[in-house]
């Protein structure tokens, strides 16, 4: 075939200096002298994640994990093959700090922003083993706190180091058969055996089985062999996968999944037969601490959802200049671009939410937050999580689109990004399951108020005209949520509350975005920050209030009817 052809999309060399969206937030979030100190090191990482980096990830996407069960003669072996490319982007993990800058604390509590910002630039170009590494981070945390002096002495240093010879990463094991979010149907037992435990049940979807270490829950069986039903009934474990024979503790990997998207990353069932394990925490209370894990995760997944979004982004915008259509780029057609703006003011937003926890995460783990941003840190997390992960996915959607008929193509590597973004919104608590954990953070944590008074604090000093629109519509919408919605939901019951939940933890995401743009905005006027800075800081954030809902439906007896009438029609049709 001759003829016409189409340029292919290019990011750029070094992916740190071509994101302003990070750079600006670094530059707000931190001390200049911690920025300058880390920024050599953030440049030349963003030249290594479209390079050398990249091509280890495209070799792991390009030969997926694949489990040999037999040998030869019929013993079973179950063997986890993994590219080279996959065994480099652990080396590279270990050497570029990924997970230990977090715990080093070198820079106090700016570490946590150091750390966040190169995971999610290693992200898009990390086959998912950013996955392995949100887990990993999870357990230093839970080791951190939780474990024994003798367990800590052994596991921290490996999940914490720069050394690839001794480089840990941990899985997280939670999910099983009857129980994916309802985690407290696990039938996993642990039998006491000496001083540690021996484990015995089905694990349904085990991510990255190619870890040396996972976190894991099961049921103290007692001495008259009895357990405990329920979540009171879970405590939590830690296992080491590899016995000291070299086999497998007590395991059995019996397939890997066969996943929509992230296919790199392998993803097991297995049984746990006798596996040995040590308790971490209390006994009956390996829910709660394993929540130290997964608060962790959940923030891993927001990064990673809004860094896939300016990964397509960019790419999209770079191909828009490239691409003509209609006799000009797609970058001088007013629709296309507004398409764009979109996208770019909605992950804006989107990055702000998480940037402000990731800075308050830093705060709690170097014990210098108050309890009120304790509080608010357990709010923003599953906030950021359901928030990014279910408007990431849409603007994968988007910006595939964006590219016509070779978005849909394999081989332009656009569609995986959809594939894997798809994951954001599932895994490490669906957006539902998060919805009703806003709720449990309000209940029992009592954040709201502590998120209204953020709202207030951040809203009095803007003052600058252009902002005082947006203002008034933030201040609007804190007050029909305080003033109406919760009051009338809570008199409507608890079903009414849990209907409304997803809407409500929405709104509490467009709000609180909303007052981090806006607040930027009238630090850029300010700061007589240079005036394209601030009108587009400006523009930003009038276009997200512009969006803002203008009343929270409130959701009472009548619309429980409505929906059970509605679901009710969808089944029985
Ligand atoms: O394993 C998975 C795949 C691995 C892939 C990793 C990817 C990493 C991605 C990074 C980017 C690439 S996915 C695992 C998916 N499973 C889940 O996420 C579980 C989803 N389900 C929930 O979150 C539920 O809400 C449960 C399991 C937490 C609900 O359990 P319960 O027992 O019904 O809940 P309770 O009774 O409300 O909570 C028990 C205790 C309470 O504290 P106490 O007992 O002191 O009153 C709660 O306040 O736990 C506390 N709690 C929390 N505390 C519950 N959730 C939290 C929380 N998020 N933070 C702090």
């Amino acid at each position: 075939m001759a003829g016409f052809i189409q340029q292919a999309p290019q990011l750029a060399e070094n992916r740190y200096h071509a994101d302003g969206l990070l750079r600006r937030y670094l530059q707000r979030a931190l001390p200049q002298e911690v920025l300058s100190e880390i920024e050599p090191d953030l440049e030349r990482f963003g030249r290594r994640v479209s390079t050398d980096i990249a091509e280890m990830a495209a070799d792991a996407i390009a030969n997926e994990p694949s489990l040999v069960q037999f040998d030869a003669w019929g013993n079973r072996i179950d063997r986890l093959v993994v590219a080279d490319g996959w065994k480099q982007l652990d080396r590279v993990s270990a050497e570029e700090g990924l997970v230990s800058i977090a715990y080093e604390r070198k820079y106090g509590e700016y570490s946590r922003i150091y750390q966040m910002a190169k995971f999610y630039l290693f992200h898009p170009s990390s086959a998912l083993y950013s996955c392995p590494l949100a887990m990993t981070d999870g357990a230093a945390r839970v080791m951190e706190l939780l474990a024994s002096e003798s367990l800590r002495a052994r596991a921290l240093p490996r999940l914490t180091s720069r050394d690839p010879q001794t480089f840990w990463t941990s899985g997280q094991w939670m999910t099983e058969r009857r129980g994916g979010s309802d985690v407290a149907q696990s039938e996993t037992i642990a039998r006491r055996d000496g001083d540690g435990y021996r484990l015995y049940g089905d694990k349904w979807f085990t991510s990255a089985v190619s870890a040396q270490m996972a976190l894991t829950l099961a049921r103290v069986v007692d001495d008259n062999g009895a357990t405990v039903e329920g979540s009171r009934g879970l405590s939590m474990f830690y296992l080491e996968i590899a016995a000291e024979d070299g086999g497998y503790n007590g395991l059995t990997i019996h397939r890997l999944k066969d996943k929509l998207g992230t296919r790199a990353l392998p993803t097991a069932e297995l049984t746990l037969d006798g596996t040995r394990a040590q308790l971490v925490g209390d006994v009956g209370r390996g829910v709660k601490n394993i929540t130290h894990l997964l608060n962790i995760t959940r923030m891993g997944n927001a990064i990673c959802s809004v860094a896939m979004w300016q990964h397509g982004l960019a790419l999209a915008r770079d191909y828009a200049m490239r691409r003509q259509a209609f006799g000009r780029t797609l970058a001088s057609q007013p629709l296309h671009l507004e398409t764009l703006a979109e996208l770019a003011v909605e992950l804006e937003g989107c990055f702000s939410l998480v940037g402000e926890a990731a800075a308050l995460m830093g705060r709690v783990e170097c014990n210098v937050a108050s309890d009120e941003q304790t509080r608010l840190m357990r709010l923003l997390t599953p906030i950021c999580k359901l928030y990014l992960g279910k408007r990431g996915v849409a603007a994968l959607s988007e910006i595939v689109e964006g590219f016509g008929g070779a978005g849909y193509l394999e081989d332009t590597g656009i569609p995986a990004l959809l594939r894997d973004g798809q994951v954001m919104s599932i895994w490490e608590g669906t957006t539902n399951v998060l919805s009703l954990d806003v709720l449990r953070a309000m209940d029992r944590e009592q954040a709201l108020p502590v998120l209204i008074a953020e709202v207030h604090r951040r809203l009095k000093p803007v003052t600058a005209a252009p902002l005082c629109g947006s203002r008034d519509q933030l201040s609007a919408l804190t007050r029909q949520l305080v003033e109406d919605f919760l009051p009338r939901a809570l008199a409507a019951g608890p079903d009414a509350l849990i209907a409304g939940a997803r809407q409500l933890a929405f709104c509490i995401a467009q709000l609180f975005g909303g007052v981090l743009l806006v607040e930027q905005a009238q630090q850029a006027v300010s700061a007589e920050a240079a005036s394209d800075e601030v009108r587009r800081a400006i523009a930003v954030a009038a276009r997200w209030c512009a969006k803002l809902p203008d009343r929270l439906m409130v959701l009472e007896e009548q619309h429980r009817d409505e929906s059970r009438l509605l679901a009710g029609c969808t089944v029985s049709n």
